[in-house]
């Protein structure tokens, strides 16, 4: 048991280990109640650290069975143990050998951290600090060691038998029913890299020949009988293989690479050495069951998760502060790969959605914290959309200023100077430094310093000095603990558009062009005079997004427009449209509030139609440009004193009005981009899927083309599970008369399938009426849903708290009671999934006065809870705060 309320840990209070591990072998004999584990560590006092230490591992929920230094039965006065660590109070200061036995139950672990059961597979999650739960052990990532495996069960109920790095040895127990193998990884790695699985597993076998001519022996081991949906994931992993090899010259380093889909569990996945362990959301998809953006899912953590061999694994983390070290650069990575096997401008139209959805979001509200955060209560809550997707931009910034090539060699330099190594953001930061000559001492800010930097912009044209002149502001808005900020090195890249839709040379005032069209911006306020100007520019803003910023600008909605059909930035392109639509639905819901007629869409309108009738953009960006903000994107923009109802009436009015005038193209686009022949979840199809569905959900919301019949003859002739889930989701919000026929037969189509039974429960909890939280209700009894399964949780329970703003803000409160009330029900058995969840309340503030005093009575029942998990608890403070 931990602490609920523990010490905030605090970076500035790092230390190295005081003891080293160099060696680990352990001996496991798996029984699904009493789990022995003998762990023999190979120690010695660390030089740089204290002289004469105790040596103090931690635990957690362990029984310690003996334990012997040297091989000699440890006195009872040698040693202390508590709940959370067992201490050798004096021992003898040289290199010495500890032997541990701690017994376990991995049927009763429901917080599927440490050796667990999912569907009778044994499993582990030791990230982040999840060892502790194996065995006693200095759990922490600067602790690098060289592990030996040896796993014990019975044949029948564990047939197959996998741990970390290759397996050396394996065989039968002569007389008895059980078997075992060993396992030998010789890269030396911290404990949260450790993984085991045993189970009853069909395997899909592949190979991979490296650069240099390894053979490396592939494996997705699934629960038996799925072993024909895992194709995609193979796939996809040969294919980063190739990639990381090709654009960062990173090579795979043991004989085997494994991948294990389980059902059970916290997150998308686990990058172990050599044996990635995987919620099998992310590694299942056939046509009839994965939708496009399944498929994308897999490939882009499938490459995740083996971008961490290098980012993660051979170069790890000093710290959990460093998180981000591993986490952003993989992401960024994940990214750039994606961007190659698809379309390079529609993935980045996807990442920064994203980014604003759930990064933008956390920045500005109680959760905001650092890239690299300087204190935490709980590491486990820090595995957030500002470490990961913050942490990404980053990366892509240092890249746009850098150059690809000087951006290469730094990496480059990172690999050779820290292979082996745990290292910190210091160290890789230095690696670009050296590598290019550049100061990066301001560009460090982007790790320490939390909230979205905001650019305030004017333009102006001086049609007699032939100049155009752009002033820009910068400003940091103050986050918690952060009250002043420093500014920042923000990269803008820009253009500056010509009426023909050219872009314009880049000149400045003194003869110089701005490299790659990039102005660097790092004080509060800069004048950049652009020379030889001849004609009236529309300037071209954060060009791809480059910085993560919050941008306002003086370009009118005509220049909007205008960029809309010309920017050469396909980005931004699509960006003019959503600012246009943002104006829009921000001013919209102003008026629903004061009930007052709503303006006029009409330039917003001709932007999107613009788009629709040309036939040379890709049917994937033009479904991006017709996707209008979601009411998060909205509430998020409004800022203050939010009425859900009123940005819902908003933005479907918006919706309507768009379906209704653009009913022909849409309907027309429908037909055209029909599939052509059986399922391919390749981008281009899916692309033509996206265009479709999103043509279709706006004529069903304006009741215009036959939508809601188009819709019902898509469910009915659907031969994929993309074009199956969205005509059902649009007959569930446009067409209740339908509605319940259809939930039906998708339920009896998919009643045997838990990952597309998620989607059925997921659908349901996400209708913006008032019967949704009854029924959200009713189907927790549904003899399918579990709160023991975090994939079932999550589609009914967390849809419904962050897809659904209209019935879980709902203005008496019976939403965030019903969230408190999961939360407070699931915490006990899994607090890293409560306190997950509980993160759906952190834009409490920006609420209209009614429901923000609900919702914060909601958090303050739970604040006022006893017992609750440090997970919890620190959220629920934090949100507090
Ligand atoms: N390192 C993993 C994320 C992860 C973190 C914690 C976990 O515990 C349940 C599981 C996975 C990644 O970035 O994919
Ligand atoms: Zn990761």
């Amino acid at each position: 048991m931990r602490d609920a309320d523990p010490k905030p840990i605090r970076l500035v209070d790092y230390r190295p280990p005081d003891w080293l591990v160099d060696t680990v072998d352990l001996d496991i004999g798996l029984h699904p109640t009493a789990t022995v584990i003998r762990a023999r560590l190979g120690m010695r006092p660390n030089p740089a650290g204290r002289e004469g230490a105790p040596i103090v591992l931690d635990g957690d929920e362990l029984v310690l069975k003996s334990l012997a230094l040297d091989g000699e039965t440890l006195a009872g006065n040698a040693y202390s143990v508590t709940p959370s660590s067992l201490t050798l109070l004096a021992p003898p200061q040289r290199a010495l050998t500890l032997e541990i036995e701690t017994l376990l139950d991995p049927s009763a672990n429901t917080k599927l951290m440490g050796l667990y059961r999912s569907s009778g597979t044994y499993c582990t999650q030791c990230e982040a600090e999840g060892f502790r739960r194996i065995t006693y052990f200095p759990d922490r990532p600067d602790v690098l060691a060289v592990y030996t495996t040896r796993i014990e069960a019975e044949r029948e109920e564990a047939p197959v038998l996998l741990g970390n790095g290759n397996k050396v040895e394996e065989g039968e127990l002569p007389g008895t029913t059980r078997h075992f193998a060993v396992w030998h990884d010789p890269w030396p790695k911290p404990c949260y890299l450790f993984a085991l699985v045993g189970g009853r597993l069909d395997r899909v076998g592949d190979r991979f020949v490296t650069a240099t001519g390894r053979d490396v022996e592939l494996g997705i081991y699934v629960e038996p009988g799925k072993a024909a949906r895992a194709g995609y994931a193979m796939d996809a992993l040969k294919r980063s293989m190739r990639w990381d090899e090709e654009a960062f010259g990173c090579e795979y380093d043991l004989d085997v690479f494994n991948i294990v889909a389980v059902a059970d569990f916290n997150m998308g996945a686990m990058e172990n050495k050599g044996l990635n362990i995987f919620n099998d959301k992310y590694v299942l998809a056939s046509p009839e069951t994965a939708t496009d953006n399944d498929y994308a899912s897999i490939e882009g953590i499938i490459a995740h998760e083996y971008f961490h061999n290098w980012t993660g694994n051979r170069i790890t983390c000093r710290d959990w502060f460093q998180l981000c070290l591993k986490e952003g650069l993989t992401v960024f990575r994940d990214q750039e790969f994606s961007a190659d096997q698809r379309s390079r401008p529609v993935k980045r139209i996807i990442d920064v959605r994203l980014l604003k959805a759930y990064q933008f979001t956390e920045d500005a509200g109680p959760l905001a914290h650092p890239v690299r955060p300087a204190t935490y209560r709980e590491i486990n809550n820090f595995y957030t959309a500002t470490v990961y997707e913050k942490g990404a931009e980053v990366v892509r910034m240092l890249k746009t200023l850098l150059g690809s090539e000087g951006f290469r060699n730094g990496m480059d330099l990172y690999f050779e100077r820290h292979d082996g190594q745990a290292a910190t953001i210091e160290d890789f930061l230095a690696c670009f430094a050296d590598a290019t000559g550049t100061d990066l001492a301001q560009f460090a800010l982007w790790y320490a310093q939390s909230g979205t930097p905001q650019l305030a912009i004017t333009g102006e044209w001086n049609p007699a000095e032939r100049s155009y002149r752009l002033d820009v502001e910068q400003s940091v808005p103050p986050t918690p603990g952060q009250p002043d900020k420093q500014p920042m090195v923000i990269p803008l890249a820009l253009g500056l558009v010509g009426p023909s839709g050219e872009d314009l040379p880049l000149t400045l005032a003194d003869g110089t062009s701005p490299a790659g069209g990039v102005l660097t911006v790092d004080a509060p306020r800069h004048s950049f005079v652009f020379r030889d100007v001849a004609e009236r520019p529309v300037p071209s803003l954060n060009r791809g997004f480059a910085a993560p910023v919050r941008l306002a600008s003086n370009l009118s909605s005509d220049d909007l427009v205008f960029l809309a059909r010309h920017d050469r930035d396909p980005f931004n392109r699509f960006e003019a449209v959503q600012t246009l639509a943002l104006g829009y639905l921000i001013e919209a819901t102003q008026a629903v509030r004061s009930g007052r007629n709503l303006p006029e869409p009409a330039a917003l309108i001709a932007a999107m139609g613009a788009s629709l009738a040309d036939p040379a953009l890709d049917p994937a960006f033009v479904g991006q440009v017709l996707t209008v903000p979601s009411e998060s994107d909205i509430a998020r923009e409004i800022g203050r004193d939010v009425d859900p109802d009123a940005v819902y009436a908003a933005r479907a009015t918006l919706r309507r009005a768009v379906g209704t005038a653009l009913a022909e193209p849409l309907a027309g686009a429908f037909e055209r981009f029909a599939a052509p022949g059986p399922y391919s979840p390749d981008a281009a199809s899916a692309g033509r899927r996206t265009l479709r569905n999103t043509c279709l959900s706006l004529l069903a919301e304006a009741g215009a083309g036959e939508g809601v019949a188009r819709a019902l003859g898509l469910y009915r002739a659907a031969d994929n599970m993309t074009d199956r889930l969205q005509s059902l989701m649009t007959l569930c919000h446009h067409a209740p008369g339908q509605r319940a026929e259809v939930l039906a037969d998708f339920y009896e189509r998919f009643r045997d399938d838990p990952l597309v039974l998620d989607k059925w429960f997921g659908i349901q909890s996400q209708i913006p009426e008032p019967g949704t939280l009854d029924r959200v209700r009713e189907l927790t009894g549904h003899p399918a849903f579990s709160l023991r399964n975090p994939n079932r949780v999550r589609a009914l329970i967390g849809s419904f708290a962050t897809g659904n703003p209209t019935q879980f803000n709902r203005a008496d409160g019976a939403g965030y009671d019903f969230l408190a009330d999961t939360v407070l029900g699931l915490d006990g058995s899994n607090p890293q999934l409560a306190a997950r969840l509980l993160g759906a309340l952190k834009s409490w503030r920006v609420l209209e006065e009614g429901r923000r005093g609900k919702a914060e009575a909601a958090l303050r029942r739970i604040a006022g809870t006893a017992g609750l998990s440090p997970d919890v608890s620190d959220i629920v403070t934090r949100s507090l705060a």
